[in-house]
């Protein structure tokens, strides 16, 4: 009997996303992981985000659902190049599923790649896909005590974006105790507050983004 041990079988991700990574960069394209809850706003905030970007960068999107091709739709309706990923139950995107939805974007010159995750806070924490970049969406109608009930996915993330701040008075989440947290479990983390729906805040989150990807060039010196 064969037994293959979890943690080679992480080992084996991390190898692939290794590749992943170094292949984007190669082509000069900033890979931006986008993880959080189930409903947390995730895609609301992708769709305000392309309309501030301004043509100063050229996204694509991979969809990572358990089942179904909704948020592929919302994104094509943007005009941006996406491929949806199905996991058939499974609850978060690996990398060898992001090497092989690659081939997708063909046509495509991408110079920016969202990649929206699974909706889930647990199973994603553990999986690098390659990106360059972790981004953790947190809504206020959540509850501000997630970060410490699930701190690994908030510690591995570069940026914290509450959403849904349009709802805060009639919800009981206390903004300044979740930057508390998020400064505690990643100091270096960027946190930023928006409303999506309602096109608040939206502006300094893809100012910042373009910044990042500007940092990214410049560290792998093609700027
Ligand atoms: N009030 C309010 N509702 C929002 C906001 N952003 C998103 N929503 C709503 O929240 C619900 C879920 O939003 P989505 O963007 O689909 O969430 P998601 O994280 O992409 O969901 P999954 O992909 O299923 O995990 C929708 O009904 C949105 O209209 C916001 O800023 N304010
Ligand atoms: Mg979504």
């Amino acid at each position: 009997m064969r037994i293959v041990a979890a943690k080679d079988l992480l080992k084996a991700n991390d190898q692939l996303a290794a590749e992943n990574r170094h292949f984007l960069a190669a082509r000069q394209i900033f890979c931006v992981n986008l993880v959080g809850s189930p409903g947390c706003g995730k895609t609301t905030l992708l769709e305000g985000l392309f309309r501030h970007l301004d043509g100063r960068l050229s996204p694509g999107v991979i969809e990572g659902d358990i089942a179904g091709q909704i948020d592929a739709e919302r994104m094509e309706r943007l005009g941006v190049p996406v491929v949806q990923i199905n996991t058939e139950g499974m609850c978060h995107l690996d990398a060898n599923m992001i090497a092989a939805a690659w081939d997708g974007f063909t046509d495509a010159d991408l110079d920016l790649l969202i990649i929206e995750n699974v909706g889930n806070l647990v199973c994603t924490a553990g999986y690098d896909l390659g990106e360059h970049l972790r981004v953790v969406v947190l809504s206020v109608a959540e509850g501000d005590d997630k970060l410490i009930k699930y701190p690994a996915i908030f510690q591995r993330s570069n940026a914290l974006v509450i959403t849904k701040c349009d709802l805060l008075a009639h919800t009981n989440f206390a903004v300044p105790r979740a930057r508390g947290d998020m400064r505690r479990l990643a100091p270096e983390a960027q946190v930023f507050e928006v409303a999506s729906l309602h096109d608040q805040g939206m502006a300094s989150l893809a100012d910042w983004l373009v910044r990042q990807r500007q940092s990214f060039l410049s560290a792998t010196g093609d700027n």
